[in-house]
């Protein structure tokens, strides 16, 4: 057997027996008490979700397994001793726990290079009945669909399999979608945006020097950058658009394959991951309507303040659960101030993170007026030549499989059961308070 899936039956069996216990045990016990408010504004705060591949806290934002993004930097595997870390080493982190050796990572390097050989051609022909001006991520989440006629699941449930061994084929078809979905979002960003010429996988690469590979771009600084934006995009606990409706679906004991694209259909809202791209139009427009490429903090405050006028939000600025500085956004910020500080937009992202948070903040409303992950994340990959803006949320869906499809591994491993919560009528909302 795979030594990665002995070593979650080893870590998993005694984590699951005590999952139960507490259920058996102390079913009745009441853990929190939740407010009117809280439920009629997004559930924000209510414990409703077990999740143990990150946890995000309002101050100081993502923690891997324990760990912290700076952390994670100097203690996963890298390529290069000054590069980013490799995403295989979170992957690996976020799925037994254990920070990786340099072996465990060319494992998982290997095995995805060797299970992305297997895409069914319909996949692709499924992508070409699309226009080409359909966005990227009705293109990506279509292919995701697909690529579910393999899944490994459905057949194994069919056959019948005992419940204990659910997360089984859920692994084999989790490898097997992570090791393609660079070639997807490649191959869609070269239909889209390069003619259709595609550029073959090079095996002998990393999985997101790869993907780098694959869409033309082949500089180590750029690898570097790809390395990176997979690593930080890749989870944020469990409450968040993407990864709660991969959980979501995925206890119907859907596919992996309908669980992501679940997720993926969430990504794709402008709240959550299109907001990448959101970032980039405001910022062109921006420029456009003020008439210059190099605006004053003073033009930017005005506009900023116009759009909020106008009724409409800010993209890249505010948080569900953050209060602070995304450290997402400082260690983007951190890159580009190493290798690319005089980029023009690296230079309007510093001006606009010097005045954005005090229009938000003047509000009175805002409860976070500090950027988030997407606030710079298009600039950085504009100002490395990657500037078709809507591929960006494709690239945040393909890293953030590698944290919401742990996630399915470990909702099967737990054994959890079918989500349900309980809805009520307005009238039932009037009636507690009468
Ligand atoms: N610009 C303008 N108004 C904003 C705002 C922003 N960036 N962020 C919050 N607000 C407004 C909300 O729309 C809300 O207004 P109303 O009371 O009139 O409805 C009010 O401030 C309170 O909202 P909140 O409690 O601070 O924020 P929410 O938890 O409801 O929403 C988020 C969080 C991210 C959706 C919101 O901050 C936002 O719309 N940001 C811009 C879009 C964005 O960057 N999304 C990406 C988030 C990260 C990711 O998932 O990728």
């Amino acid at each position: 057997m795979d030594y990665i899936k002995q070593k979650l039956i080893d870590v998993a069996i005694p984590k699951a027996n005590k999952v139960r216990e507490l259920v058996k045990e102390h079913g009745d016990k009441v853990i929190q008490e939740v407010t009117m408010g809280q439920v009629l504004t997004g559930m924000k705060g209510v414990v409703g979700l077990m999740t143990c591949t990150s946890k995000l806290d309002p101050e100081e934002g993502i923690r891997f397994r324990g760990y912290s993004i700076p952390e994670l930097k100097e203690k996963l595997p890298k390529m290069h001793d000054d590069g980013e870390p490799l995403p295989e080493g979170v992957f690996y982190l976020m799925l037994t726990g254990e920070i990786p050796s340099d072996d465990d990572v060319k494992y998982i390097s290997e095995q995805w290079a060797l299970r992305a050989q297997g895409i069914p051609t319909h996949v692709y022909d499924v992508i070409e009945a699309l226009p080409k001006d359909a966005h990227p991520m009705i293109q990506f989440n279509t292919a995701i669909l697909a690529m579910s006629t393999e899944s490994q699941f459905r057949k194994a449930y069919l056959v019948g399999m005992d419940k204990k061994d659910y997360w089984d084929p859920t692994y084999e078809g989790v490898m097997d979608l992570i090791a393609r979905l660079p070639i997807i979002a490649a191959y869609i960003y070269r239909r889209v945006f390069h003619q259709g010429r595609h550029i073959q996988a090079d095996p002998s690469l990393d999985w997101a020097g790869n993907l780098a590979h694959m869409m033309g771009h082949d500089s180590e600084e750029l690898r570097r950058l790809m390395r990176l934006y997979m690593l930080i995009h890749s989870d944020h606990e469990g409450g968040n658009v993407s990864a709660h409706a991969t959980h979501l679906v995925g206890s119907a004991l859907s596919n992996p394959y309908y669980s992501f694209a679940a997720g993926m259909n969430g990504l794709a809202g402008p709240l959550h991951g299109m907001a990448n791209q959101d970032v980039m139009h405001w910022l062109n427009k921006l420029k456009r309507e003020i008439g210059s490429e190099d605006p004053s903090e003073e033009q930017i405050k005005a506009y900023a303040e116009d759009t909020i006028r106008k009724g409409r939000v800010i993209p890249g600025y505010g948080h569900a659960v953050l209060r602070k500085t995304d450290p997402r956004f400082q260690v983007q910020l951190d890159f580009a101030n190493k290798y690319i500080p005089d980029a023009p937009y690296i230079k309007l992202v510093n001006r606009i993170y010097n005045v954005v948070p005090g229009v938000l903040t003047a509000t009175g409303k805002v409860k976070n007026p500090w950027p988030n992950v997407d606030a710079i994340s298009g600039s950085l990959l504009t100002s490395y030549g990657i500037a078709e803006y809507p591929i960006y949320t494709v690239l945040f869906g393909v890293s953030r499989a590698l944290g919401v499809l742990t996630q399915l591994i470990w909702d099967r491993l737990y054994g959890l059961p079918i989500e349900r919560p309980k809805s009520q009528n307005l009238q039932w909302f009037i009636d507690q308070v009468d």
